[in-house]
């Protein structure tokens, strides 16, 4: 087991012991993938107080005993599941992730353990994936680097008459050939008045001179998620244009400066917030300000006007500020930064003033 995982796995302990559970039952994908460090499906992952088990069938026993040499591998056949292990494993009391399990699987757990020890988690791996080690910080840089070089590759490959989904498969194809295992979500990749949909769905609209662009585009580098968003023109851009545009920059400016630990996620989204409300725009602007992003690419810390969680030093966090006017055009700027005491380390470096193509 690395020392990574050993710590993980010690900090998950901690807070199910605090829970008064003997045992968590880690059924959600990315949990899993933070505790064994290999993500795969159709696997269940059980920690107790001194061990640690996956449990899987002969397809994943051969790959989970190479990756996992430090969990205990129980092979699970056709007359033998999860639930008749459990039953072996006799936990007075098993925690499992209630947002990370279906009613089905529930109740076959508790016809063979009983309701009585089974004990529903909320978000409690989740907690501990908040704060990044070193090496999830180094991974994410990774993978947000990869974004800065596919944006540079699509403003070169911008030409009048390519479609949206054209240009959502180019970014596809410039990442997974370039060592991404797959995108972090859906691309969005939109052009003139689609723009102002912010999260848009690329179609057949052909770019014309006179577009506004917005791509909003991630990629997976070794579990690791990466989410960056770019607004450009082709071939001109109106006085309005650049006007919303240049209220975009300073609200994300304002939070590129601004956002450091200690402060409240509320806080953090008024810095952008404020800006485009002077500016007279606060009403096209109806989402937060950013999210975490690890090995989901939403998670935990939510920046938004209303969130209590106070930013600590090493959380991961997007500044995505936006202008949406329906029919025109919209406009948003984001960048992924880690958090720390004295600011935020950036890790999207591309270019923010408004290219026009
Ligand atoms: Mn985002």
């Amino acid at each position: 087991m690395t020392n990574n995982t050993e710590n993980r796995i010690s900090r998950v302990r901690e807070r199910f012991a605090g829970l008064g559970v003997d045992g968590l039952l880690i059924t959600k994908q990315e949990n899993q993938a933070y505790v064994t460090g290999f993500s795969s499906d159709d696997l269940f992952v059980i920690l107790t107080e001194k061990e640690q088990y996956i449990m899987t069938d002969s397809r994943y026993t051969e790959t989970v005993a190479d990756h996992c040499p430090d969990f205990r591998l129980v092979e699970s056949k056709k007359d033998y599941g999860l639930s008749d292990f459990l039953a072996e494993l006799a936990l007075p009391v098993l925690g499992y992730e209630q947002e990370a399990m279906t009613v089905g699987e529930y109740r076959r757990l508790a016809d063979k353990l009983g309701e009585k020890r089974l004990s529903g988690t909320s978000g409690l791996v989740e907690s501990v994936r908040v704060i990044k080690d070193e090496r999830e910080i180094e991974t994410i840089g990774r993978a947000a680097a990869l974004g800065d070089r596919c944006f540079s590759h699509m403003l070169s490959w911008f030409r009048e008459g390519v479609t949206e989904r054209e240009a959502a498969l180019e970014i596809e194809m410039f990442f997974k050939s370039n060592g991404a295992s797959r995108l972090s979500f859906d691309t969005i990749c939109i052009f003139g008045p689609h723009t102002s949909l912010p999260h848009g769905v690329p179609g057949e609209t052909p770019l014309k001179k006179g577009d506004l662009i917005t791509m909003d585009f991630g990629c997976v580098v070794d579990d690791y998620c990466s989410d960056m968003t770019r607004t450009i023109a082709f071939g001109s851009a109106t006085e309005e244009q650049k006007e919303v545009y240049q209220i975009v920059l300073e609200a994300q400016l304002a939070g590129v400066n601004g956002l450091k630990a200690g402060m409240t996620c509320r806080e953090g989204d008024r810095l952008c917030r404020d800006v485009i409300e002077a500016a007279g725009y606060g009403a096209y602007f109806g989402h937060g300000t950013g999210h975490g992003v690890g090995l989901e690419i939403h998670e935990a810390p939510t920046l938004g006007p209303r969130s209590d969680e106070t930013l600590q030093e090493n959380m991961t966090v997007t500044i995505e500020p936006g202008i949406y006017l329906p029919k025109k055009f919209g406009v948003r700027i984001e960048d992924l930064a880690i958090v720390t005491s004295f600011g935020i380390m950036n890790k999207v470096c591309s270019a923010k003033e408004l290219i026009i193509l």
